[in-house]
């Protein structure tokens, strides 16, 4: 792996230009996502794939594909396992934010290659790596930046690449309901929108639960809601979970910011035999709360009303950490208001 250079200040041409030739030069492409993905992410694989394919790359993606995000896009080409002789002369990586949830296997792979690798993302700085990192924090999901991307490579997208770019900018957006529509996200939704079905589609996806499991799980862990109704704060504590599929405390977590008794939600599972709990936290449009800022205290990351963390504190601990971070986040707002 070749150390990291700061590409970070690169404007979007610039980005997209070195990429484009980056892409042009290669021939074996290797595509990572963060582990448990998401639709943005599953959808930023399946449409690169589908890119790249079509400029007749050799291109694999690595994952175990086991994770239900993949169910509406897998199929037999893009889960075709990567062996550890594919040597990929171009990596790219998308949505991770932080290097320790890259893909199972990823950094282990990266050591043995001397690929150049790419990070394209939507998260603030944290940890990502590469020899050309290029994030952009004001677009809300990573299909977003990857359309604009493929926009200016000149790509004939497909009907199915097109719905995978707009599943994951709705699922990251919550279909527009976490973030507000820019008028340059809806030129972006009009271009992968050209029968009119990609759109409606992606909205279905993005709104579908894929395995009666996963709804049945939902449902069930739901029932522990409590509400601490001073802070307007929701909690649910889920102690040893077996069968998990991944996306359990986030579809609660995006879920409860409908309640509008909720100004922000905390999720935290521990998986049977695991020593540290998984943290989804949310906050609600008119709150004010940004959760990414409680996410750093415990080495998280994501965005102003979404983010997570993992933390090997006791369930009691991080609940009060995270009361106190909230409480003096109101304290501070109220304290300007009142200015
Ligand atoms: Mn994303």
């Amino acid at each position: 792996m070749k150390t990291e250079k700061e590409s970070l200040k690169l404007t979007e041409n610039k980005a997209f230009r070195l990429i484009t030739e980056k892409i042009k030069k290669s021939k074996k492409v290797l595509l990572i996502g963060h582990r448990s993905p998401d639709l943005d992410c599953v959808g930023s694989l399946v449409s690169f794939f589908y890119v790249l394919k079509s400029r007749e790359k050799d291109v694999r993606v690595l994952s175990d594909f086991k994770h239900s995000a993949w169910t509406n896009f897998n199929n037999p080409e893009i889960s075709r396992k990567v062996s550890r002789e594919f040597n990929p002369d171009l990596v790219i990586m998308v949505d991770y934010s932080n290097r320790d949830v890259l893909e199972l296997g990823a950094l282990k792979f990266l050591e043995k290659q001397n690929a150049f690798i790419i990070t394209i993302d939507h998260h603030k700085k944290h940890s990502q790596l590469g020899d050309l990192i290029y994030i952009d924090d004001s677009i809300h999901s990573c299909c977003e930046i990857l359309s604009r991307l493929f926009f200016s490579m000149k790509v004939d997208l497909t009907e199915k690449t097109r719905t995978a770019l707009l599943t994951g900018m709705l699922h990251d957006t919550g279909i527009f309901a976490y973030y507000p529509l820019t008028l340059k996200s809806m030129r972006t939704i009009i271009r992968l929108n050209k029968t009119g079905e990609e759109f409606q589609k992606a909205s279905l996806l993005s709104r579908s639960w894929n395995r009666v499991d996963d709804f049945v799980r939902f449902s069930k862990y739901a029932t522990l809601m409590k509400i601490d109704r001073s802070l307007g704060f929701g909690l649910v504590v889920i102690n040893n979970l077996v069968g998990d599929t991944g996306s359990l405390t986030s579809s609660i977590s995006n879920q409860s910011i409908f309640i509008r008794e909720i100004k922000s939600i905390l999720v935290l599972k521990k998986i049977k035999g695991q020593r540290f709990f998984r943290a989804s936290i949310r906050s609600s449009e008119e709150s004010g709360i940004d959760v990414s800022k409680i996410a750093a205290f415990f080495n998280g990351g994501g965005h102003k009303k979404a983010a997570g963390f993992q933390s090997s504190m006791s369930s009691v601990k991080i609940i009060a950490k995270v009361k106190e971070l909230i409480w003096e986040q109101i304290k501070n707002s109220k304290g300007k208001i009142q200015k």
